[in-house]
């Protein structure tokens, strides 16, 4: 399709642009988390994903124009050296289990690891616990969870499901408010982008069964 140079300066146009990389074992639901962020469908089977596949969208927060580039990469081992290689030039990070598979949590602090250690010494992390659709399933409790994103200083953990829309948009929305106020703080305290600290406190949110809506961690 052409598009017009009007139309098209406007898709350029934004007050905020984000690189969000999704990392997380194979087949935890991270291309469906995204597909569902871009365009709100869920399709049950999905290839593994290859190396790395991007995807923007844009939101509009308080107001703002913010663009968000999403990074899906593949969490089959044998891709690890294409997928490092995105890391370093990522604003924020989203490190997603699959809250039926306890050996999907129990990869997360190697994720973060492979993030400390090639990823920019200022990048926001945030946990989610997908396929919450499954709860008769489930296998790792939020608090465990919530213990965990605690103890490394992640942003937040959040439960989501893909397959009943639920809490996607919330990942990405809650994710972009927090790069707009750090990076308001970057202007505020003009060019000390690099040396911001990381400490911002957990803002922890569930939508489990027990109703209960946040976890003061
Ligand atoms: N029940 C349920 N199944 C889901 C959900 N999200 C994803 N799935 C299923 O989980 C499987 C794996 O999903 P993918 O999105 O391909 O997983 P991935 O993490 O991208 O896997 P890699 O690309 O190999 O890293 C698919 O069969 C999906 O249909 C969800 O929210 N609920
Ligand atoms: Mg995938």
């Amino acid at each position: 399709m052409l598009l017009s140079s009007a139309t098209r300066a406007a898709e350029d146009d934004f007050d905020y642009l984000f690189k969000v990389i999704l990392i997380g074992d194979s087949n935890v639901g991270k291309t469906c988390v995204v597909q569902h962020f871009k365009s709100g469908v869920y399709t049950d089977t999905q290839q593994n994903t290859i190396g790395v596949d991007f995807t923007v969208r844009s939101l509009d927060v308080d107001g703002k124009k913010v663009k968000m580039q999403v990074w899906d990469t593949a969490g089959q081992e044998r891709f690890r050296t294409i997928t490092q290689s995105y890391y370093r030039s990522a604003h924020a990070a989203i490190i997603a289990y699959d809250l039926t598979r306890w050996s999907t949590f129990e990869s997360v602090p190697h994720w973060i690891h492979e993030i400390e250690k090639y990823g920019a010494a200022n990048l926001v992390m945030m946990l989610i616990g997908n396929k919450a659709d499954l709860w008769e399933q489930r296998h790792v409790l939020f608090e465990d969870a919530c213990t965990l994103a605690e103890k490394y200083g992640l942003l937040a953990v959040l439960e989501t499901s893909a397959k009943e829309s639920r809490n996607i948009d919330e990942v990405f929305l809650l994710m972009a408010k927090e790069l707009m106020a750090r990076n308001s703080l970057h202007l505020c305290t003009e060019g000390t982008l690099s040396s911001l600290p990381l400490d911002s406190s957990p803002v922890l949110v569930t939508q489990g069964p027990s109703g209960k809506s946040h976890c003061t961690c």
